[in-house]
């Protein structure tokens, strides 16, 4: 049996996704620059600054951009970003989610969270979601973010459970591949053409029951 779930949380726990997308959209287009919910799915659970060298490149403007300028692009972005979530609460936990990380709780499985973001401890608190997490990885703490499986490991660590007793649920192709490198069992929420077809795969949390996840694991 599992012993410990690593939750990603854009795109997992809420729908804090498709804001990064918005604020990215908005930023690229200031540089004139286009992007689509496909090129998107590349950003999904990739850190900011490494989503913003994406985006320049998509552009072809990287070798235009000073440092100086960089940071400023991503200290807008993620502004722009933090006031789209101001308010974010309870009503926007994903359906399913509040129910599962209720019976883990009941059924003694640590709970991790595993997210890019470093926004993450402010949105479980303003979701009333902290009590229930075991552990929150710190992503500024990791060598490598996603795809790289540093953040899962990480998480992994903080609850004291090996990782390879741990089920890792994410919505991006960057968190799956994260999740597989780590040993990590992966449940993706998304499409097969996003995500991949050799996982198990959820359409959306509603159908992440603790019964799906025994199932998933008993294989
Ligand atoms: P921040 P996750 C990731 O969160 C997002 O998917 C990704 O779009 C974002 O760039 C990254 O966090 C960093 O977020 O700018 O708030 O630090 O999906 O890993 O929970
Ligand atoms: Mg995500």
């Amino acid at each position: 049996m599992f012993k410990g779930v690593l939750f990603d949380l854009d795109g997992v726990i809420t729908d804090t996704a498709e804001y990064h997308y918005k604020a990215w959209k908005k930023l690229a287009n200031d540089l004139d620059i286009s992007i689509d919910r496909t090129f998107n799915e590349s950003l999904k659970g990739v850190s900011r600054e490494d989503s913003l060298r994406l985006i320049l490149e998509h552009g072809g403007i990287s070798d235009q951009i000073s440092d100086q300028k960089f940071a400023e692009l991503a200290k807008e972005k993620n502004d722009n970003y933090v006031l789209m979530i101001q308010d974010i609460s309870e009503k926007d936990v994903f359906p399913g989610i509040l129910q599962l990380l209720k019976d883990l709780k009941a059924h003694n499985i640590k709970i991790a969270l595993a997210s890019a973001s470093k926004n993450g401890p402010m949105l479980l608190e303003k979701m009333n979601l902290n009590q229930y997490f075991d552990a929150i990885a710190d992503p500024s703490e990791v060598a490598a973010g996603k795809p790289a499986p540093d953040i899962f490991i990480a998480a992994a660590d903080a609850i004291h459970v090996p990782i390879a007793e741990c089920i890792g649920i994410e919505d991006s192709q960057a968190g799956i591949t994260s999740i597989k490198a780590s040993g990590a069992s992966p449940v993706g929420v998304g499409k097969a053409s996003d995500l991949g077809d050799d996982i198990a795969l959820v359409s959306d949390t509603s159908h992440i029951t603790f019964s799906y996840l025994e199932k998933v694991w008993a294989g």
